[in-house]
């Protein structure tokens, strides 16, 4: 039943509408009936902007004159996906906009689909730095993001044949009607160039950085809202552009498609986002990237500062920067450069203030990822920051030489730079030293760092070793992506969950309310009756809504273990079709993209979709099991997944998985988890009661021993004739007629040692996926442990998490 709007709500729904045609018109140049969806988008984008400017100016005047503490979210990723609704949202002008645009004759719905998702990430990292300056705005910190404008975000993804093909994403950056481009703020990078020794006035040692070459960053703002509360703050995104005094040397001589390349070249800085799991070695281009975002950055920072103070004594009051990952790491080095050489202060000092100043937050431990950089490639680009990593690491060596005289060895491990085969910078290393608190995402993970990745750091500084187990908004994973869920909950618990979510506890004492719990079931079903329809729509397949969803959304990684939910469907199939699985109905939902050069995640994703042509084809089994393949994921798409999902795959191999966050997504939006003793899995079964949690697997320690000990996994594939049988499919030609194709998945599994234990784990998976299965045949205390399972994930919003940075990393005292 729709609500009469007042008289004051008439008087805004007029004036909003107003505004939208005054875009349309004079931004835009089109009228209403010559609109399409995308005008009449950034018609009402501009208007909602319009709203969060006013909001912004009264933030940043209301924090400086309170000399708040600024917080500096510097990361290569932000992965906002679509920003209308939850602006809309933040800024109290949902219904309103809704009304409006409904009395022009549009489709609310369909102005909100036609965004383009900015994907200016890969995955958890990046939608971690989105959730966050959410929340730092939710809870009135004087924070913001720092990150880089790429021209094209992540790929696209593609099915062509079952397999993945990727396609550029140009997200028009440049027409976003959220972003504010300001030139008067461009700012000049030097970069290559060489170091000439000389002496100052005193005959002090001072060197010069000369004949460098020029680029520039030009700062975007977008603006963010907190929820309900006027505060907006900004994500500022840095794109590079040539200066146009780049090459007047080499223009003046004359050599004009020289400078043309190099004008380009220099506009390339901020073209593209790199892939995880790429190899970098010898990627110029993204240490370029890393260096251009740190040192926007720090000029940005040091402008704020110094509205406040003179005092560079007084920086580590006014200003905390903190490190997503070791990419920008460089910020130490950058901070320490200005200081030192561009305002003399000594050394020691400097070094000083630049640790009080920065923190590093870990997010991985695989040690492909850990990031090192090539000191030829540091010569070339920014000979003065190596300079300086050299020094830090000569006091750091006579530092650890100190602490443990005895052990020469250490002097060698703990070095900044690595010596052999190549010589290399180490950045893990330099993140710790130069900050002043490092931190993992989640309790294992930051154990696992103290006690696997860096102990003989941790030994010699552990007072700088915490935790800070990651969070997600409940404004956008909740509120937005699951609108019945969210009444629901305002209904049962009050409207202040949104921003604390701890009363979610409050759903325990009505677990035995058959309405409520009916309830519940009814809007998961419309969630799941959605996402069929959706699924239909993208790829002709007919979804029964009871059937049980079981959704693994996330990067396509070998240690994330798609293949071991592929080959237990597989093990399923095999069971029906030999009448040994009389089984409720499934489908088994998977999205996700695999790095343009990760052949066997590539293989992965082939294998899924080969498995989902047979599966969904065969009418001996159709009944009762579906496999989807979902393409392209992506914020948006998460949204619709998310809210519909009964079951929750988090079956990473234990010790791998840093935290996870789409195991948190799923679990407040009711989904039961089937899942490893990982990352934050392990936090999540204690908070939602370990009977609602599907647990199976070697654990961390356990998997530490075997890999210790050494195993044959092709014992492990004789040992089970279950397991062999389906292992065995992959080369029997069942799921393509050319046998060899999966081969390599086959001998990855049995003769080249399963480095991910596939095997190891496979039959206490089939266990727990067996009972949870039977488990969802009772509908009732099925969803009853829904209920229990949302009312306790309160503390799972990133507001808890930010809150924990802002005192035990930022200060007390920023956070009220
Ligand atoms: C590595 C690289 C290397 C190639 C260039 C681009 C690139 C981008 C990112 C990375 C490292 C990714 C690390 C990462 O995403 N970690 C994830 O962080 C999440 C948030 O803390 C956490 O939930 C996931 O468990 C963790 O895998």
């Amino acid at each position: 039943m729709k609500n009469t709007p007042s008289t004051q709500d008439k008087g805004q729904i007029s004036k909003l509408r107003n505004s939208i045609l005054y875009e349309l018109k004079y931004s835009l140049g089109v009228t209403l009936s010559t609109a399409s969806s995308s005008d009449i988008f950034s018609a009402l984008a501009l208007v909602v902007r319009r709203s969060q400017t006013d909001d912004y100016f009264l933030t940043r005047e209301r924090h400086h004159q309170a000399r708040k503490k600024r917080i500096y979210y510097i990361s290569m990723e932000f992965l906002i996906g679509q920003s209308l609704r939850n602006n809309l949202i933040n800024q109290g002008l949902m219904e309103t906009a809704k009304v409006a645009l409904e009395s022009l004759g549009v489709d609310f719905e369909v102005i909100v689909k036609s965004e383009e998702d900015a994907a200016l990430g890969n995955g958890g990292l990046g939608r971690l730095a989105a959730c966050f300056i959410d929340s730092m705005a939710t809870l009135d910190i004087a924070g913001s993001g720092h990150g880089i404008k790429y021209e094209y975000g992540l790929f696209h993804q593609q099915i062509q044949d079952g397999q993945q093909v990727e396609k550029p994403d140009d997200w028009h950056s440049a027409h976003s009607p959220w972003l504010i481009e300001h030139q008067s703020q461009a700012m000049i990078i030097p970069l290559y160039g060489r170091i000439v020794e000389v002496e100052d006035q005193q005959g002090n040692y001072n060197p010069m950085w000369m004949d460098w070459k020029i680029i520039i960053g030009v700062p975007h703002d977008y603006l963010v809202s907190g929820y309900n509360n006027h505060t907006v703050n900004s994500l500022r995104l840095y794109s590079a552009c040539a200066s146009d005094s780049f090459d007047i040397h080499i223009f003046n001589h004359g050599d004009y498609l020289n400078a043309v390349n190099q004008k380009i070249a220099s506009e390339n800085i901020s073209k593209v986002l790199y892939p995880s799991d790429e190899v970098l070695a010898g990627k110029e281009l993204r240490l370029t990237q890393e260096y251009f975002l740190v040192a926007c950055t720090l000029r940005d920072v040091m402008h704020d500062f110094f509205l406040l103070s003179n005092d560079l004594n007084q920086l580590p009051e006014f200003v905390a920067i903190q490190l997503n990952d070791t990419h920008p790491a460089l910020a130490i080095v950058e901070l320490m450069r200005i200081l030192v050489d561009e305002h003399t202060v000594d050394w020691d000092i400097a070094w000083d203030l630049t640790q009080r100043v920065c923190a590093y937050t870990n997010h991985t431990l695989m040690p492909e990822a850990l990031e090192k950089w090539s000191v030829k490639l540091f010569e070339l680009l920014l000979p003065r920051h190596l300079q300086i990593i050299y020094e830090i690491n000569r006091r750091f060596l006579l530092e650890i030489h100190r602490w443990r005289p005895e052990r020469a060895d250490l002097l060698a491990s703990m070095s900044l730079i690595e010596e052999t085969p190549e010589k290399k910078v180490r950045m893990a290393y330099l993140a710790i030293i130069g900050s002043h608190k490092v931190n993992g995402v989640a309790k294992l993970h930051s154990e696992l760092i103290k006690s696997n990745l860096v102990p003989d750091f941790y030994h010699l500084m552990p007072e700088k070793f915490t935790n800070q187990t990651n969070g997600v908004t409940p404004r956008r994973w909740i509120q937005q992506a699951n609108p019945r869920l969210s009444a629901f909950l305002d209904c049962h618990v009050g409207q202040e969950w949104v921003t604390d979510l701890t009363l979610l506890t409050k759903l325990k004492s009505l677990a035995n309310e058959r309405d409520v719990i009916a309830e519940l079931a009814e809007i998961k079903k419309f969630n799941k009756i959605k996402l069929s329809q959706i699924i239909t729509r993208q790829q002709g397949i007919i979804i029964n809504p009871e059937a049980m969803f079981d959704c693994q959304i996330k990067r396509i990684h070998e240690y994330k273990r798609q293949l071991l939910n592929i080959l237990y469907v597989i093990n399923l199939y095999l069971k029906i079709l030999n009448g040994r699985g009389a089984v409720s109905p499934k489908v088994h939902i998977f999205s996700g993209k695999a790095a343009p050069g990760y052949a066997m995640a590539k293989l992965i994703i082939q294998l899924i979709n080969q498995v989902a042509l047979k599966v969904n084809n065969d009418p001996r089994v159709n009944e009762q099991l579906k496999v989807v393949f979902l393409e392209d994921y992506k914020v948006s798409l998460a949204e619709n997944i998310i809210p519909a999902a009964d079951l929750s795959e988090q079956i990473s191999t234990a010790g791998t998985e840093a935290s996870g966050t789409s195991n948190m997504k799923l679990a407040m939006n009711g989904a039961l988890t089937i899942g490893t003793l990982d990352g934050a899995n392990i936090e999540i079964r204690d908070a939602v009661g370990h009977e609602n949690f599907y647990v199976f697997g070697l654990s961390a320690e356990q998997i530490a021993e075997k890999r210790a000990k050494g195993r044959s996994s092709y014992d492990e594939y004789l040992s089970n004739t279950e397991l062999k049988e389906t292992v065995d499919s992959l080369i029997s030609g069942v799921f393509h007629a050319d046998k060899a194709l999966f081969s390599p998945i086959f001998h990855m599994l049995v003769s080249h040692g399963d480095h991910y234990f596939h095997l190891a784990d496979f039959d206490s998976y089939c266990h727990a996926q067996y009972q949870a299965l039977t488990d969802y045949s009772d509908t009732y205390s099925w969803h009853k442990r829904a209920l229990n399972t949302i009312s306790g994930m309160g503390e799972f919003s990133s507001d808890r998490t930010i809150r924990g940075y802002s005192k035990d990393i930022w200060g007390e005292d920023n956070f009220k």
